[in-house]
């Protein structure tokens, strides 16, 4: 009887009809996007094998259609099998044009699965056979000339099996200098070329290996500067890979619009200190997320992030083809309501009068000119001024009531 209910209410929830009303229905302006490898997740995981059917790539495209999204990423192998024939491979990618065609589904990002096959598993551009960083590279050209193909504007790097379970296997500094020849090496060819490309290298700190080279967003942001074109590579941090060892995806995220580095995002959730979870966006810790949004869209202030919302998660292991949808359509969902929770928090006057109180008024500000830059004359003006310690030391913050105030924006409560 449950189970009757269930798929008569699946039916009579007609997306289309109520989306038309709703304010949070995704819709592509929205730029929402997702992977195969998401959607197409079949709930295999080290204990168990896969759950639910396969779903073609043409299926995917037309479900992430329906749902609102905007686009669509993948690996090479996501859509063209290991080891295919040139003709077999052209065959599937024009079928898949068409799919992409006929539903109005852009692919924004493409990456190489460099983790999957054996070949790989004593790493990738980090291997320390050369052989084997060769077959990567060419790899990663193969599919670079997919992305192009299929109007790509972002490659994604992530080196999953680019790391070790002892360090008596090489030294961590050669595995650095091979990662960065690798990567150097495609940026030459990508550019002599003349594709108008960009590289995001996403860092993870450990799983698969027992520990990953550059394993945060922190790391990878310095590597970059080591680059032979630190211009076309950025970061495309994920939240579940920051979260996994504690750290905060928002200040990783910062750290990246800061440095105009965050070309890519992978958004989820996540427990701390778990496996990597993958969880639909916002299902976990719903403050993390509503702070990773108000970054995202600017609400706070400095521009507001433009490229793609991606989301690299997938569908608890529970779930039927059914599940994966509303999977789907709940990660742009929580995105739209933290996106409007984050407008009405930062429109909010007491959350205003509470920042102001914490700025420090008129000497404050002078403080601030002075440290702007530094002078000589600064240095002077810097040592005269009659700052008092104590008197500072005795003001309260407010951040209890301001995080509040960030609660029961999020509780639905106030705004
Ligand atoms: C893999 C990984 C993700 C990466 C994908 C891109 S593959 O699913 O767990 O975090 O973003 O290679
Ligand atoms: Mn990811
Ligand atoms: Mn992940």
């Amino acid at each position: 009887m449950a189970t009757t209910r269930t798929r008569i209410s699946r039916k009579k929830a007609p997306a289309t009809r109520l989306d038309s009303a709703d304010r949070f229905a995704p819709r592509p302006a929205d730029r929402f996007t997702f992977g195969l490898w998401t959607v197409g997740n079949r709930g295999a995981d080290p204990f168990g094998p896969v759950v639910r059917p396969p779903q073609t790539p043409a299926q995917l495209v037309e479900g992430l259609a329906r749902a609102g999204a905007y686009g669509v990423n993948l690996h090479d192998n996501d859509l063209v099998p290991f080891g295919a024939s040139a003709a077999e491979r052209d065959r599937i990618v024009a079928g898949f044009e068409r799919a992409l065609a006929e539903h109005g589904l852009k692919v924004p990002m493409v990456t190489t699965n460099l983790f999957s096959h054996p070949v790989f598993r004593d790493g990738a551009f980090t291997a320390s056979d050369a052989r084997v960083r060769a077959f990567a590279v060419q790899k990663a050209m193969r599919a670079i000339e997919l992305g192009v193909e299929l109007d790509a504007e972002t490659v994604v790097f992530w080196g999953g099996r680019e790391g070790v379970e002892t360090d008596a296997a090489r030294d961590p500094r050669d595995a650095i200098r091979w990662y960065r020849d690798c990567l150097n090496f495609l940026c030459g060819w990508v550019k002599e070329q003349g594709w108008r490309l960009r590289f995001a290298l996403e860092a993870k700190p450990n799983e698969p290996r027992g520990d990953i080279y550059l394993p945060t967003t922190g790391h990878m942001l310095h590597f970059i500067t080591t680059l032979e074109q630190p211009d076309m590579c950025g970061v495309n941090p994920e939240v579940a890979h920051e979260n996994m060892p504690g750290l905060s995806m928002v200040h990783g995220v910062a750290q990246a619009m800061e440095a105009g580095k965050l070309f890519h995002v992978d958004l989820n959730a996540q427990k701390i200190g778990r496996y990597d979870q993958d969880l639909r966006f916002g299902s976990e810790d719903q403050k993390g997320a509503f702070f990773l949004v108000r970054l995202l869209e600017g609400t706070g202030g400095y521009p507001r992030y433009e490229g793609p919302r991606h989301f690299d998660a997938h569908a608890y292991r529970t779930e039927d083809i059914a599940g994966v949808w509303d999977f789907a359509r709940g990660c742009m969902r929580t995105y739209k309501i933290l996106a409007e929770k984050a407008r009405a928090f930062d429109a909010d006057a007491e959350v205003a009068e509470i920042l102001e109180h914490n700025s420090g008024g008129s000497v404050a500000a002078r403080c601030a000119a002075v440290l702007n830059a530094y002078s000589t004359a600064r240095a002077a003006e810097l040592r005269d001024l009659d700052l008092d310690p104590e008197a500072l030391a005795a003001i309260g913050h407010r951040y209890e009531r301001l995080d509040q105030i960030a609660m029961e924006h999020l509780l639905g409560v106030r705004g």
